[in-house]
């Protein structure tokens, strides 16, 4: 018998319109990961509805990514693609990691405090939100959590509730470990190189979709924002080039400074028109095999429903464990 593999499992909100920091940051790393690990993906349709959706739109959206993740890369004869509303467990060990949570720990999250500062409406889910995605985390007894680096705060908090659950029972999650890209873990905004790149971010410029057409990405990056100065330096003084020449290596597996060599003497706009005609034929084919896989509606329901019952059957172990641990009868 081979060594049972590892397991690793992350998740994407159904909010916008997935775009490439999601890919550098997470997408990326959960292609790579499928040859080595047993893996789960998730669309976590019950995050979304911390912001208020449009109930047609979500809908529509959930397929999208779907069909998104599969045009990357994702493989489903060997990774389960998850819509998190499926598997009620969820929501029930949410229940449970509410009772071992502390209101410092959840006041504490910059990312509570980043979107209530915009939200129309702070409701209870935006500030509970870190432990259903704890549940979600420890439900699968998850070894590896691929995610960007904003995202850090929150599985240190998915480690600390395990490891206090374990200790006040008995040893029942596994205590998982980031898997955070190291220099690209945070893409920043195009228009605005303070802010990170977020795909609900309600003005366009400031981030490239995954299904843009080259056109339209040609002009987002000849608008981006750049610093200043007219040499092509990476350097703090300058977030805006900094980000693009990060997008660049990310795109083109060269170093900064590989890329810093290569444009000394050239223009900003040269670099930019590189940079567009780059990120617009690697996205291309993910495109192009979008457009097939979307319309196959039989194709995708049916590994939704296989990703559902096999990830209800490990959901249903971990939650039962758990029930008994606690004294549920
Ligand atoms: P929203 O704007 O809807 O909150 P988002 O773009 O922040 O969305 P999430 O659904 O919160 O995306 O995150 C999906 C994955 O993408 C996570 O692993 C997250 O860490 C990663 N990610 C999000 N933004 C960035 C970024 N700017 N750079 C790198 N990774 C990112
Ligand atoms: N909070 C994450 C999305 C998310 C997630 C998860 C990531 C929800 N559940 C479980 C990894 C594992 C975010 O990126 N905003």
């Amino acid at each position: 018998m081979g060594e049972q593999k590892k397991r690793v499992l992350s998740g994407i909100q159904p909010s916008g319109q997935l775009c490439i920091s999601n890919y550098i940051g997470a997408l990326k790393n959960w292609i790579k990961l499928q040859d080595e690990y047993e893996c789960i993906y998730l669309i976590v349709d019950l995050h979304s509805l911390t912001v208020e959706q449009k109930p047609a739109d979500l809908r529509q959206r959930c397929y999208s990514y779907v069909a998104q993740y599969l045009a990357c890369g994702i493989d489903p004869e060997r990774s389960l693609v998850v819509i998190q509303s499926h598997v009620p467990e969820h929501a029930e060990l949410t229940w449970i990691l509410n009772t071992i949570t502390y209101m410092g720990e959840l006041n504490r999250m910059t990312q509570f405090k980043d979107k209530s500062k915009n939200a129309k409406n702070i409701n209870a889910g935006l500030y509970t939100y870190p432990i259903l995605m704890a549940s979600d985390i420890l439900l699968y007894q998850a070894d590896l959590v691929p995610v960007g680096a904003d995202q850090k705060q929150h599985l240190e908090l998915s480690r600390n509730l395990a490891e206090r659950f374990n200790q006040r029972y008995s040893p029942t999650f596994t205590v998982p470990e980031p898997y955070i890209p190291k220099s690209s873990g945070r893409i920043m905004s195009l228009q605005n190189p303070d802010n990170k790149m977020s795909k609900s971010d309600e003005n366009e410029n400031n981030f490239i979709a995954l299904l843009d057409d080259e056109d339209t990405i040609i002009r987002k990056v000849k608008r981006a924002v750049t610093d200043s100065g007219s040499e092509i330096v990476f350097s703090d003084d300058k977030p805006g080039l900094k980000n693009l020449i990060t997008l660049y290596s990310c795109y083109s597996d060269l170093s900064p400074k590989d890329i810093e060599n290569k444009y000394v003497g050239k223009m900003y706009s040269d670099f930019k028109q590189d940079l567009g005609e780059l990120i617009a034929e690697s996205l291309k084919p993910i495109r192009i095999r979008y457009e097939e896989i979307i319309s196959e509606k039989d194709y995708l329901s049916k590994i939704l429903s296989e990703g559902s019952d096999k990830a209800s059957y490990l959901a249903r172990r971990t939650l039962s464990k758990v029930y008994r641990k606690i004294g549920l009868v």
